[in-house]
């Protein structure tokens, strides 16, 4: 199981690019982690960069999205479009089209997986990506500024899972 994991976090990658793979562990079912992943039309039910987003398309592959970026980045706005969708495998992956930020080809891949060791309940979410070193920066400081920005959209991927989870646990039958 694990070797098919691993086959969609595989990436070329050229001399003038990093490449980083992150993991995180949520204590919800892989279905509610999912239901937020799939959502390629709104980025910001998770990811606290984002300002708002319009995508274009029917959400399936080849769709694109544009968002606005918050103040305080180095960054305004980016373009992307969706490259892979997979419902039943629980892969989603997008890539880099334009934008007013310095990550140029920025692809990345993310899948959500049955967490074993916590029995039924667990999730973990493996996400990497491949981009550009931007002229003046090291391959170091590219990953940790990428690296910083993946690792808290997973932790409040995991915060916003947690809470519909346990919300869905404590909605009573109908009497
Ligand atoms: C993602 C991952 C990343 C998004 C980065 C790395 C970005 O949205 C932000 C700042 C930038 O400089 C680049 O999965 C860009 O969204 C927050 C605008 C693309």
């Amino acid at each position: 199981a694990h070797d098919a994991i691993w086959q969609y976090h595989t990436h070329t990658i050229h001399p003038h690019q990093c490449t980083s793979v992150l993991l995180q562990r949520i204590q919800a079912p892989v279905h509610v982690v999912w239901s937020i992943v799939r959502r390629f039309d709104a980025p910001q039910l998770y990811k606290r960069f984002v300002r708002s987003c319009v995508m274009t398309g029917d959400g399936k592959v080849g769709s694109m999205r544009h968002y606005t970026v918050v103040s305080g980045l180095p960054a305004a706005s980016s373009t992307e479009r969706l490259e892979v969708l997979d419902d039943e495998k629980h892969v989603l992956s997008f890539k880099i089209v334009g934008g007013e930020h310095r990550l140029r080809n920025y692809r990345s891949i993310t899948t959500v997986h049955q967490d074993q060791a916590e029995g039924n309940i667990g999730t973990f979410v493996v996400e990497s990506y491949v981009v550009d070193i931007p002229e003046g920066n090291t391959m170091e400081e590219t990953c940790i500024f990428a690296n910083t920005l993946v690792r808290c959209n997973l932790q409040s991927l995991a915060k916003l899972a947690e809470e519909r989870a346990s919300l869905n646990a404590n909605v009573s039958p109908a009497a």
